[in-house]
């Protein structure tokens, strides 16, 4: 309303200097073209003030609405974590309808710092075009949804937590089609889910190789795979982790490659809101805490005896001896025990989801700890 009364004062001081003006007409255009452009320029100047305030009023809102998620999230009683139910290994549900996988154990493992009990977690389901307006809403508490970390998502969805699983995209296609290569798709109509960096990854590859295709794009990743399978497309594309994961689905996998290029670089990562720090920085000790329990020996099994142990190390996480900043971040300062006990170190949880008791991919290379040659590494805890 206000953007409207100075857009029509404005504009009514520049019809009076044209209509105040008629008897030198050469001066006078000149005199209406000045007083147009700074009308122009002040509607400019207004309309940008009102987009920042907007903003700011959002931001302000944001922040209010983060500011102390701990406390809010210990009052409600539950984590409320993104993830999804489709991809075997991350986050499926078992056969009694229970959320499972890599990504639903990360958001457990927070809440069992957060809260002493790991089923304190109100899963919601996302679709991953969602999941920007999911964060920016600041109606989540965390996102575990095989969310790539990139410089547009880091400034306009939310803080992103240490890399938990490097995976990189590739593509399918049936072993019928002859395509060994994705060098061999030109022409090809490749299934995609839209909201990804897959997407975005897709039409590099192709425009860098010169290689014509057809995206059929899809607002669900699994109506993306079902149309591939059902041979709407030549090929289907996601992160390489996902395409195991989704053959494991498949009643015959077998007739299916994986190409072998790695087109992108997808470093997976817990996701929280913008706007409180305090909150980002749990998230990512409870991410070290993980990481450090499987790099000092410590597993579900034998929490008590590290805790009564002589690891100093050890003792530190499972908070028997010193400290690590624990009771500063609003945590119990044996937080690390319940966390472990309930979920496991990183090791577990890898090996129960993603390793050789679920979707049986090997851990080896950039997903193994630092000192086994992997790039699994996060803060010290001290
Ligand atoms: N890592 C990429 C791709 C993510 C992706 O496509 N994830 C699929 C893997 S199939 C998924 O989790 N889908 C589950 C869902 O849509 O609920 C990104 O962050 O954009």
């Amino acid at each position: 309303m206000k953007l409207i009364l100075a857009t029509t004062v404005i504009l009514t001081a520049a019809t009076f200097l044209l209509t105040a003006c008629t008897s030198d007409s050469g001066a006078n255009e000149i005199a209406v073209e000045r007083a147009q452009a700074t009308a122009e320029a002040a509607i400019i100047d207004r309309n940008n003030a009102i987009s920042e305030r907007d903003a700011a009023i959002q931001r302000a809102d944001q922040a209010e609405r983060s500011a102390n998620r701990l406390a809010a999230i210990k009052e409600r009683g539950d984590v409320v974590c993104a993830t999804g139910n489709d991809t075997p290994g991350f986050h499926s549900l078992d056969a009694s309808g229970k959320s499972i996988g890599f990504d639903v154990d990360l958001c457990r493992a927070v809440a069992a710092a957060v809260l002493g009990d790991a089923d304190a977690v109100e899963f919601r389901f996302t679709d991953l075009v969602e999941r920007g307006p999911a964060l920016q809403s600041g109606e989540i508490d965390l996102m575990n949804l095989t969310t790539t970390w990139t410089s547009t998502r880091d400034v306009a969805w939310g803080n992103f937590a240490p890399v938990m699983f490097y995976d990189g995209q590739g593509f399918m296609a049936t072993k019928a089609s002859g395509v060994t290569s994705a060098l061999e798709l030109g022409g090809a109509a490749v299934c995609v889910t839209a909201g990804t960096t897959t997407e975005l990854n897709l039409a590099d590859y192709f425009r860098q190789n010169n290689l014509d295709y057809s995206p059929t794009v899809f607002e669900q990743s699994d109506v993306a795979f079902d149309s591939y399978t059902a041979g709407q497309c030549d090929a289907f594309t996601t992160d390489r982790s996902a395409l195991a994961s989704l053959l494991t689905t498949l009643p015959n996998p077998d007739e299916h490659l994986i190409l072998p290029e790695i087109v992108s670089e997808e470093p997976l990562t817990p996701v929280i809101p913008h706007g409180d720090e305090a909150w980002f920085d749990v998230v990512k000790i409870v991410m070290a805490g993980i990481i450090y329990a499987e790099a000092y020996g410590i597993d579900s099994t034998n929490v008590d005896a590290m805790a009564a142990g002589d690891n100093i190390k050890a003792k530190r996480l499972l908070g028997s001896e010193g400290d690590f900043g624990q009771e500063a971040l609003g945590l119990e300062k044996t937080f690390m025990q319940d966390v472990i006990k309930q979920v496991g170190n990183y090791g577990e949880i890898y090996e129960r989801n993603l390793g050789v008791n679920g979707i049986g991919l090997p851990r080896e290379g950039r997903n193994d700890l630092w000192i086994n040659g992997g790039q699994i590494y996060a803060a010290p805890l001290r």
